[in-house]
């Protein structure tokens, strides 16, 4: 195992990865901006360095930065997290030139799935179903229009350097086509520099269910089941959960075989989730691959008793997994609701601020993975998220009345949080009755 390493993140996560390194005996370098000087979680880390102002573009994002506090800091390895550098394969390059380990996918299986629109093709290739849609991508409208017209409107342009929901555009008939498709190619290109397009059909409400994988650097691939995450807003997700509810066993087993097939042909390893959407006849399309640890894996360490974030440490030094496949068993249902500091009576608006007094849930069953506390404040600067109340019980039933209670024994008081949206949604009887989809939240509260 490491004897040190470097957090290069901040918030929750960083925490999270504190108390597993702590666990583990390895020692942390913690990173932080000027925003974050006075966070609480800097001060469980062995040592910490300023890497910049507030702004994410000026720290936390500044690899030249990064790197330094690693060599100063004289780590082995450092544990990206989520956001921020997670997904850089220039980052993971520079890692792997300084001779320090990222813990994560190579930097080839991140340049690889990065790419939605190869990702895409390996899928096909590796027999994974994608949506009915281009071979590759769209070169020009007459190409577009040839394409929608054999699969049938409407149909979803997607940026091939996008992904998360990102540089996507709907056509619903030939008229909107030729709009669409420019308009999608214009937007990939200022967002990402890169205009390269794909076309789908498009699938309606869907929901998004995605498989955990974890694969050593032997050549085990093992998945941990699946997360629902349809309850979201603008690709903003809200609550989410393990095991995924009204799927059929047989669905279940052919898309986490598929996420595995999906994983040895871009030879992945450490962990990972593969994203689909399954529509409402059950049928599943590989969406994209997310090539990091995710803000919602303790629903799946809750349901197999397997921790993620020791898990990433233990594959990045280069141990075999522990576990095979027969030995993951799923116990119960696990709920994550993601508290944010945002206003839901008023469009979600962020509510950054200091909080003057909390009280966090607790009892059987309920885990709160938090980096704030009463005196801290919420900066404006970086993702509104406050916490993460996450339960685990025997039933999905009695997952959502746990998580009610739970709720009601949160308090925030000083800033505006997500907490009584929650509420509402785990209330509702579509949701009580997995009646959901990706459009559920939007459907039933916005406008
Ligand atoms: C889709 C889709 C419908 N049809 N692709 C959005 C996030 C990105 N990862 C892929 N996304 C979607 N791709 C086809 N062909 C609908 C979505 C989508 C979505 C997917 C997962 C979770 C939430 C979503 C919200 C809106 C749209």
């Amino acid at each position: 195992m490491y004897k040190r390493i470097l957090i290069a993140n901040r918030g929750e996560i960083a925490l999270r990865i504190i108390r597993a390194c702590r666990d583990l005996g390895v020692e942390t370098v913690a990173i932080y901006s000027e925003a974050d000087r006075d966070a609480h979680y800097l001060e469980l880390a062995d040592e910490a360095f300023c890497v910049g102002p507030p702004r994410s573009s000026e720290s936390y994002l500044k690899i030249d930065r990064v790197i330094s506090a690693a060599e100063i800091g004289n780590v082995q390895a450092i544990h990206p997290g989520y956001g921020f550098l997670a997904e850089n394969a220039h980052f993971n390059e520079i890692c792997r030139s300084c001779e320090i380990d990222f813990i994560g996918p190579s930097p080839e299986a991140m340049n690889l799935l990065g790419d939605k629109n190869r990702a895409r093709l390996l899928a096909r290739e590796a027999d994974v179903p994608v949506v009915p849609g281009s071979e590759g991508l769209i070169d020009n409208e007459e190409m577009a229009l040839e394409i929608a017209h054999e699969i049938g409107f409407p149909v979803l342009f997607k940026a091939s350097a996008g992904g998360g929901g990102k540089g996507m555009r709907v056509a619903l008939n030939n008229l909107s086509l030729k709009q669409a498709f420019q308009q999608a190619q214009r937007e990939a290109e200022a967002a990402f520099g890169d205009g390269r397009i794909y076309l789908e059909k498009y699938v309606e409400h869907p929901r998004h269910v995605e498989v955990q994988v974890v694969a050593d650097q032997h050549g085990n691939v093992v998945h941990l089941w699946e997360r629902d995450c349809s309850v979201q807003r603008r690709h903003q997700k809200l609550i989410e959960e393990s095991p995924a509810p009204h799927l059929e066993p047989k669905t279940r087993e052919a898309m986490c075989a598929a996420a595995v097939r999906m994983i040895r042909a871009a030879n992945y390893t450490n962990v990972g989730t593969v994203e689909f959407i399954v529509d409402a006849e059950g049928n599943f399309y590989f969406i994209e691959v997310n090539a990091r640890i995710q803000v919602e894996h303790p629903v799946t360490e809750m349901v197999t008793g397997i921790d993620l974030i020791k898990t990433q440490l233990h594959i990045a030094c280069g141990e075999k997994l522990p576990f095979r496949q027969k030995d993951i068993t799923l116990h119960g249902a696990a709920i994550e609701c993601r508290i944010n500091a945002e206003n839901p009576e008023n469009n979600f608006q962020p509510s950054p601020g200091p909080i003057k007094h909390m009280i966090t849930p607790g009892g059987p069953g309920v885990r709160f993975d938090s980096h704030v506390y009463a005196g801290y404040t919420v900066s404006p600067y970086y993702d509104s998220m406050v916490g993460k109340i996450i339960v685990h019980q025997p039933t999905r039933t009695e997952a959502i009345d746990c998580m009610l209670r739970a709720l009601e024994e949160l308090r925030v008081d000083g800033i505006a949080t997500t907490r009584t949206r929650h509420q509402e949604i785990l209330r509702h009887s579509a949701f009580a009755e997995a009646r959901i989809d990706t459009t559920f939240v939007e459907r039933t509260w916005d406008n």
